[in-house]
């Protein structure tokens, strides 16, 4: 599937705006046909924003179950002879759309794209009613998973990841004209030796017949550095410039179908950015040069808006990415939109993309901080249908993502139970799904501290050891002298594995304003002191390729005796301003650059 886009063959027509907005907790809505007339008793909502934090409602913010959006829209005029399509960017957690009375696709997932063809549904020039019926639910065969538990007061949603669970369309929603015979799919490698680089292609094409396939690809110049023909081949570009961090140099690769004629019946445009991911000894090698990950985890998460993706947000967070001088960030713990990748494209960011496989693990933060209740794999709980869902969600990752240069490393899984042997048997599969998706990138997963060096069954499969440990925070809190100790002890131990390592996540909750002469939790001078910690023990431990700091910002998560108006591990208070730690950071990254 390709992003919809404008170019000299293909038109979009974007659906953000306000729609109806109409929720169903009771479930009614689809026996009801509400899909089949305006939307009644409706009130407004925005496009694109989860619609939690929008009203002044706790019955909208704290929803659990189905959600019905609604919006007309005229289909432009010029685009008769041509497929419609209807595209969503996302739909959390899953979504039915109907065209009018008629139902055009489903989809699981709450972080990736999906479209229905609606050519036959439609006329140019006329108005079409567009209903999707957004479900928030989790359950142990959904990604992320988690349970609907049935309580006097209504149906309470419960969930073992630590973010607030935003829903909704959050990202656009387009309209797109293509032609018949189309591009439905590119796949682009790139390498490199000496001063000739090489892009590798691979096109779909439906309904090509006589048509043939021609690539072209321009420098940032717009200047026509080589031409091929054919569904796959590969481009030598001589005296190629490389795609690296913080230097981002970008091609333009268009792919066409051309008639005998000569006349380009479709095309479209494809960033490139030349350059190689390697994984050698302990070392991460881009264009075969060590590289050490600065940076942090992040969220999609914004005041107001939730999860909603917004460009203003994405500029100014990419500006203090820049200030701060780190040069990466862990798409932490989901798929972020498309918007997102394109300009770490383009700004020279390098990123770890995630599945939203977060919170396989019983084992953590339940009552009393002990486990769940629930075991973690079993036939009731995480199953083989959850591995299916799971799989799924590796496929649709890569399948968006493959043509990203900045995308370096994948992740399956954020934390998951990964000492037993139910999840050795779970996760192998799934790291098979990765690799045959995508055989050029390396894989792997973040490994939490209930399953350390020696127990851990599923590190064995991952290319990249990738570490969370609040070594001063959630253990030997408040105690760094004794936190360093033990951390260097066990970094160690998995630096005997010979693979590079990556500290995934490290971080202290920090008051913004707190302020302490003898550091104290809390305070902005203890999480200065415990990040300088850490980077001691990172120093110190030749494997270790990267640090990215739990997180970039504080964060909005579900109420609960550790969580004070949300998650404060942030460098930066939710609203963007820096804390202490931020011009720490700076100072060590900003010197290292
Ligand atoms: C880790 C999780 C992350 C949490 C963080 C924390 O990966 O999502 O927000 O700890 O506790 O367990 O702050």
């Amino acid at each position: 599937m390709l992003r919809p886009q404008d170019t000299s063959t293909r038109e979009r027509k974007t659906l953000d705006g306000i729609w109806a907005f109409r929720l169903d907790a009771d479930a009614v809505g689809v026996q009801n046909r509400w899909y089949a007339g305006s939307l009644t008793e409706a009130r407004d909502m925005a496009v694109p924003a989860s619609f939690n934090d929008l009203t002044a409602d706790a019955a909208v913010r704290d929803h659990v179950g189905d959600a019905w959006y609604q919006r007309t829209v005229r289909v432009p005029r010029g685009w008769d002879g041509h497929r419609v399509v209807l595209h969503f960017e996302s739909a959390t957690h899953r979504a039915t759309v109907w065209v009018d009375d008629l139902e055009v696709v489903r989809h699981e997932g709450g972080y990736t794209p999906f479209e229905a063809d609606i050519t036959d549904l439609v006329t140019p020039g006329e108005v079409i009613r567009v209903t999707a019926l957004v479900n928030t639910s989790l359950s142990f065969q959904s990604i992320p998973p988690g349970v609907v538990e049935q309580t006097a007061a209504g149906p309470r949603q419960r969930y073992w990841h630590d973010f607030f669970n935003y829903a909704g369309l959050h990202r656009s929603v387009w309209l797109s004209a293509t032609p018949g015979a189309r591009i439905e799919d590119l796949t682009v490698t790139t390498g490199f030796l000496g001063s000739t680089g090489s892009v590798g292609w691979t096109v779909q094409a439906v309904d090509r017949e006589e048509l043939e396939v021609h690539v072209v690809l321009r420098n940032a110049q717009g200047d026509e550095v080589a031409t091929g023909i054919g569904e796959y081949g590969s481009l030598e570009v001589p005296d190629v410039r490389l795609w690296a961090p913080g230097s981002p140099y970008l091609y333009d690769l268009e792919v066409q179908l051309v008639d005998h004629g000569g006349t380009v019946r479709d095309s479209i445009h494809q960033h490139v950015g030349v350059r190689t991911v390697e994984v050698r000894g302990t070392e991460f090698l881009v264009n075969g040069e060590p590289f050490y990950f600065r940076g942090f985890g992040m969220h999609e998460d914004h005041a107001v808006l939730g999860k909603g993706h917004n460009n203003a947000h994405l500029v100014h967070d990419f500006e203090l990415l820049h200030w701060i001088g780190a040069n990466s960030f862990r798409t932490s713990h989901y798929p972020y939109s498309e918007d997102v990748l394109d300009y770490a494209d383009r700004h020279g960011i390098v990123v770890i993309d995630e599945t939203a496989a977060v919170g396989l693990n019983m084992g953590l933060g339940g009552g009393i901080l002990g486990g769940q209740g629930y075991t973690t794999f079993s036939p009731e709980t995480i199953n083989d249908t959850t591995r299916e869902v799971h799989a799924q969600a590796i496929r649709e990752l890569v399948a968006r993502d493959k043509n990203h240069p900045s995308v370096v490393l994948w992740s399956v899984a954020n934390e998951p139970e990964s000492q037993t042997e139910a999840a050795e048997s779970y996760f192998r599969p799934l790291f098979d799904v990765a690799r045959q998706a995508d055989p050029t990138r390396p894989v792997g997963f973040v490994n939490v501290m209930l399953a350390p060096h020696g127990e851990c069954r599923v590190s064995q499969f991952a290319d990249v050891l990738m570490l969370n440990r609040y070594y001063g925070w959630y253990v030997h809190t408040g105690d760094l002298a004794a936190a360093e100790d033990a951390w260097r002890r066990e970094l160690q131990s998995w630096a005997s594995d010979g693979k590079p390592i990556v500290i995934t996540e490290y971080g202290a909750d920090t008051l913004s304003g707190n302020h302490s002469l003898i550091p104290q939790p809390w305070s902005e001078e203890y999480q200065v002191e415990y990040l300088e910690m850490n980077h001691r023990v990172f120093d110190s431990v030749e494997a270790v390729v990267g640090e990215q700091v739990w997180n970039f910002a504080d964060f909005a998560t579900t109420s609960g005796i550790v969580r004070v108006d949300g998650n404060k591990k942030g460098v930066f208070t939710r609203d963007r301003r820096p804390k202490s730690a931020a011009f720490a950071l700076r100072r060590r990254w900003t010197e290292a650059r």
